[in-house]
């Protein structure tokens, strides 16, 4: 293990996790693409070093508000080397609009994670500030919205506490961020963990696509589901094809693989003002 060999640590449906070393793990954003909570066989190129970029990005200006785990960005612009954390066992979820579990919990409860909501609100509506809704780590399938109580009994009420503090922080600054740039953060999913000190660390990858849910401003309408930024040309065609949504997924045309492409680079241009071919050739321009 001192010659530097990587061990596979883990696999997410889109990533891959290595460990390198005792303090240092490997992250890999691959061009896997998912849709209803399905892989498709067919890749996005650059997909993965879109997110990777992007992450980067946010760590870089958010580092003053919480420390993250980032090392390394390395020069293949798609893999970064991390500190090893103790992660939290809870998903930090930060909603400013009511869209995905949070319109369901709402439609059935009226609430979501213990937050009491105005009534007549419908389905992609603004809040009317931006709520903390942690969630478990769920090994395979859906994670579960649980209310702050039961993510105190996870995590402590002292953390769970700092969590939900910094969470809403880091939301209201990148939202405001994307908002100049004419995307909406609906809502966004972070991870933290503990180094060695005990100190709270931002971990995994951070307001990407993949972990927020990203809307054009300029066809916001409440009343109905909103287009993603980015996977609506791939949504659009699974529902077009009929397909049941059960593995294994449709292969994409090349005009839907194009499309999307150009959704996550358009993405990434327009929330780093970074033009992607200057971060493929230099990546840490968006750390700067
Ligand atoms: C860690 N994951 C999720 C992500 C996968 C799985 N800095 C860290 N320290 C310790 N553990 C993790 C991290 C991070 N980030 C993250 N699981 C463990 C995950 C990507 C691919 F397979």
């Amino acid at each position: 293990m001192s010659d530097g060999a990587a061990v596979h640590a883990g696999s997410g449906k889109v990533r891959e996790l290595f460990g390198l070393d005792e303090d240092r793990l490997l992250l890999v954003a691959t061009d896997r693409i998912s849709t209803f909570d399905v892989v498709l066989p067919t890749p996005i190129p650059d997909k993965g070093r879109v997110l990777t970029g992007l992450s980067g990005f946010w760590f870089a200006r958010t580092s003053q508000i919480v420390p993250n785990h980032l090392l390394v960005l390395r020069p293949d612009a798609r893999s970064t080397e991390v500190r090893r954390l103790e992660m939290l066992p809870i998903e930090c979820v930060v909603r400013g609009y009511l869209a995905g579990s949070g319109w369901k919990d709402y439609q059935r409860l009226g609430s979501t994670s213990g937050h009491e909501l105005p009534e007549g609100l419908v389905e992609s509506d603004r809040l009317p500030e931006p709520i903390f809704t942690p969630a478990t780590k769920a090994a395979e399938g859906h994670d579960e919205n649980i209310s702050r109580e039961a993510a105190a009994d996870l995590v402590g009420r002292e953390l769970l506490e700092d969590v939900e503090r910094i969470s809403l922080e880091l939301y209201s600054y990148v939202s405001d961020y994307a908002a100049t740039r004419g995307i909406m953060l609906a809502d966004t999913k972070l991870e933290f963990g503990l180094d060695g000190a005990g100190t709270l660390v931002l971990a995994d990858e951070a307001f990407t696509p993949d972990s927020s849910r990203f809307w054009p401003a300029d066809s916001y309408e409440p009343g109905r589901p909103q287009p993603s930024f980015d996977k609506q040309y791939v949504r659009d065609f699974c529902e077009q094809l009929g397909w049941d949504k059960t593995p294994p997924g449709p292969e994409l045309p090349q005009s839907v693989v194009e499309g999307t492409r150009s959704r996550y680079i358009e993405a990434f241009e327009r929330l780093t003002a970074v033009p992607f071919a200057a971060y493929l050739d230099d990546p840490n321009t968006v750390l700067s």
